[in-house]
């Protein structure tokens, strides 16, 4: 009995330093219904070009990717392409784009591995779904799970950034998302300019983010 006591006290010392590990991404759900994402590489004629288009899945559950990248360079590959908190500032610097999406703690050392993509960080959709190979065309498309585009909520991706880079994680190119004119049908007022640093907030008829953002904020005090 004493003992049992004991170990409860051990449990709740060690509990906090569990939490600060990463997490595992939960399947998101509830994306509304149309909402879609673009970010459009600047066009530069010694980089890669092309979108990054992501729209909510039909089910609601995750997120429906479509990349078509040309011009890619001969060598420096596989390209890697993650989404990165913040946005390019108008320097265009791909620095300004700062650390990777990464809500649940996946650290950098962790190798993602798209077996366990919930393991790996959101943000990491060459590490999900596989980099870019050499070469001048890419076009590839896919369900992740794990992104959100319901605002507020900690894997919305639509106030972020894209950024391309060599295999040694130098950037290429990289461009923020912005909410295509006229889509989507939620009555967003901006277009798809670049003033945009915030994001306006459809009230869509669901309030399931609400439980999962209070998870996250536990989470990054220990990072
Ligand atoms: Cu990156």
């Amino acid at each position: 009995m004493r003992s049992s006591s004991l170990t409860l006290g051990l449990l709740a010392t060690l509990l906090p330093t569990t939490l600060s590990q990463s997490t595992p991404a939960p399947i998101v759900t509830g994306n509304p219904q149309g909402a879609q994402y673009i970010a459009t590489l600047p066009n530069n004629a010694s980089l890669p070009n092309g979108t990054f288009i992501i729209t909510s899945a039909s089910d609601g559950n995750g997120v429906y990717v479509q990349v078509n990248v040309a011009n890619l360079p001969a060598s420096g590959g596989p390209f890697l392409y993650h989404i990165h908190l913040n946005r390019i500032d108008s320097s265009g610097n791909c620095s300004t784009a700062g650390s990777h999406l990464d809500p649940y703690n996946g650290t950098e050392a962790f190798v993602c591995d798209d077996a366990n993509p919930q393991m790996c960080q959101v943000g990491d959709l060459s590490g999900k779904h596989g980099g870019i190979a050499n070469g001048t065309n890419y076009t590839v498309s896919y369900v992740d799970q794990y992104l959100s585009t319901q605002p507020g909520t900690p894997a919305f991706f639509g106030n972020r950034s894209i950024v391309v880079h060599f295999a040694n994680k130098t950037s290429l190119t990289c461009a923020n998302f912005t909410m295509p004119a006229g889509g989507g049908g939620s009555g967003y007022g901006s277009g798809n300019g670049g003033a945009a640093s915030t994001v306006v907030i459809p009230v869509a008829g669901s309030s399931a983010g609400g439980a999962a953002a209070t998870v996250t904020n536990l989470q990054t005090v220990t990072a």
